[in-house]
Parts: structure tokens; sequence; C-alpha cells
């Protein structure tokens, strides 16, 4: 079948696979991704939203360099590595990443204060390039322990230019402190705990991951399929296109014929009439 469908069109055979492959992954757990800065904190943040496990790497120096994925909870959580890298093969890794994600958190310090170029441009190009970018992608404004009394300043100021790029409304931003979290669970302070952001943010995941999934998986298929049918409609029109200028170059060859049989038949009669008029 797939084969006459490239056949017949080019485009068919790699639209109905990625068609095939979104079907299939609709039956796959939510996939939450981490995209932001190196340093931004993503892996701390996703370690403890997997608390008690810490399956992601952390540190001040380059650790995620390949996209990791760690099932935790009902959910597959996707580290990737920064999008600051001057390794193309980084930049590739996370784009990797976040291809097929429901939901990802862009990670941006309050520390470092107001959106980086690299930020904006890399916000710019998910923008172009991924499909309803703003309803699965959520703000987090990580490392709030580190401005405390600014934090709320910064983070409007962070959300207005963010909703600038992206042309429009996000979902609400989330401000947290993965320090925070892990020094409250190590010392058993429930309220450091809530006082991180992580569990409100943690809640708000679970909550809406199904729904993001189901509603993101289904216009994904969605547009796959008007895709396809808009291929299909090229493919038939290409060859009613091709079926026309034969039919034409047919009737003209038929009309050519014609016209050679029509003047043959009239000399030939011209010449009897001659050899009548001149023998009989
Ligand atoms: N003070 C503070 N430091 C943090 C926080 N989150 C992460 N860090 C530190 O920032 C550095 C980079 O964190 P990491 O999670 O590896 O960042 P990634 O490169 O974005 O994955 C590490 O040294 C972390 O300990 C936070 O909420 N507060
Ligand atoms: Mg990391």
């Amino acid at each position: 079948m797939t084969d006459i469908l490239t056949q017949i069109h080019p485009h068919l055979k790699t639209t109905l696979e990625a068609y095939r492959k979104a079907r299939r992954q609709t039956d796959t757990p939510p996939q939450v991704a981490v995209a932001g800065m190196l340093k931004a904190g993503k892996s701390s943040l996703l370690n403890a939203l997997c608390h008690p496990d810490e399956p992601f790497a952390v540190g001040a120096v380059r650790q995620t360099v390949v996209v990791q994925r760690q099932h935790h909870g009902g959910i597959d959580w996707i580290d990737t590595p920064g999008i600051d890298t001057r390794e193309e093969n980084d930049l590739l890794e996370t784009w990797r990443g976040l291809a097929d994600t429901d939901l990802f958190l862009f990670v941006h310090s309050l520390e470092i204060g107001a959106l980086e170029k690299q930020e904006r441009q890399f916000l710019d190009d998910i923008r172009r390039r991924l499909p309803a970018v703003r309803e699965r992608l959520l703000p987090v404004w990580s490392q709030m322990d580190q401005v405390s009394g600014e934090a709320e300043r910064i983070a409007s100021a962070l959300q207005r230019s963010l909703e600038k790029v992206l042309g429009g409304r996000t979902l609400p931003p989330a401000v947290v402190s993965a320090k925070r979290h892990q020094t409250g669970r190590r010392k058993n302070k429930p309220l450091l705990v809530e006082k991180s952001g992580i569990p409100d943010l943690h809640a708000r995941i679970i909550d809406h991951a199904a729904q993001i999934a189901t509603d993101t998986r289904v216009q994904r298929l969605r547009a796959l399929w008007q895709k396809l049918d808009e291929a299909t409609q090229e493919a038939i029109s290409e060859r009613r296109r091709e079926f026309q200028a034969l039919s034409q170059r047919r009737w003209k060859r038929e009309r050519a014929l014609r016209d050679d049989l029509d003047h043959f038949s009239e000399q030939m009669k011209a010449r009897i009439e001659y050899f009548e008029r001149q023998y009989c």
C-alpha cells in the first residue's frame, strides 16, 4: 500500500508514516521535557519533580549532553542539553528531545534576570517550528532562593518578554527553587518544601499532563490528517492534469491524422476524376 502511494506522490509516504507514528504515540505516557540555558537548573528541577528518585545528573559543568528520559509517576520526563551550547550536536539533541513532547518546561534562572539573546532566538525558532507552542510551553522561573525579595518583579518582566517573543499568552508561569525543595526534604521542613513551588508545579503537571497529552496529540493527528488529505488531493490533481494533457495530445494527433487523410482522399479523388476525363 505504502509503495503504491510513494509511486503516486512522494509526500504521501512520509506524511502517512508521521501519521502512523502519531497514532502509536496516543498510547504512550505524557511526555514532559525541559528546555533552557545551561545551568538554568533544568536537571535539578526534574530531580525535584521526580522526588525521591534523583535520576538526572546535576552540576556546575555541562552534565547533560544527550537527551535523557526517565519514567516516573506515570510521566516520561525528558532532560535536554542547554540551548546556549556551542555544540551543534547538543542543539540537535535538544530539538530531538522537544519534537514529540506534550508539555515542555521552559526554565530560566531568576538570578540571570532578563531573557538572553540565545533564549529569544530559541523561542522564536520553536514558535515557527513546533505546532501549538503557547499551549504546551510552561514557563518556569527557577532558583528563586537567589533573588528572594526581587522574585516577583523579575518574574513579571520575564513573562512580558516571553509573551512578546511568542506572540501571546502562555500557560501561567511557575516560580520555583529546587534547592529549597531539596533542603526542605532533607531537613524535613514541610513549609520550606511547599514554599519551593515544586509541589504546586508537580500538581499542575499531573493535573494537566493527561489532558494536554490528549489535546496536543489529537491536534497533531488532525494536522497530519489534513496534510495527508492535501497530499492526496494534490496527487489526484497532478494525475488529472497529466491525463488532460495526454488527451489533448491524442486529440491533436487524431485531428492531424484526419486532416492528412482528408487531404489524401481529396487528392485521390481529383486524380481519379482526371483519369476518368482523360481515358474513359
Ligand atoms: N541556589 C540554587 N542553585 C540551584 C538551583 N537549581 C539548580 N541549582 C544549581 O545550579 C547548577 C546547575 O544546575 P543544573 O540542574 O545542572 O542545571 P542545567 O544545566 O540547567 O541542567 C548546579 O550547581 C545546581 O546545584 C536552585 O533552585 N537554587
Ligand atoms: Mg542538565
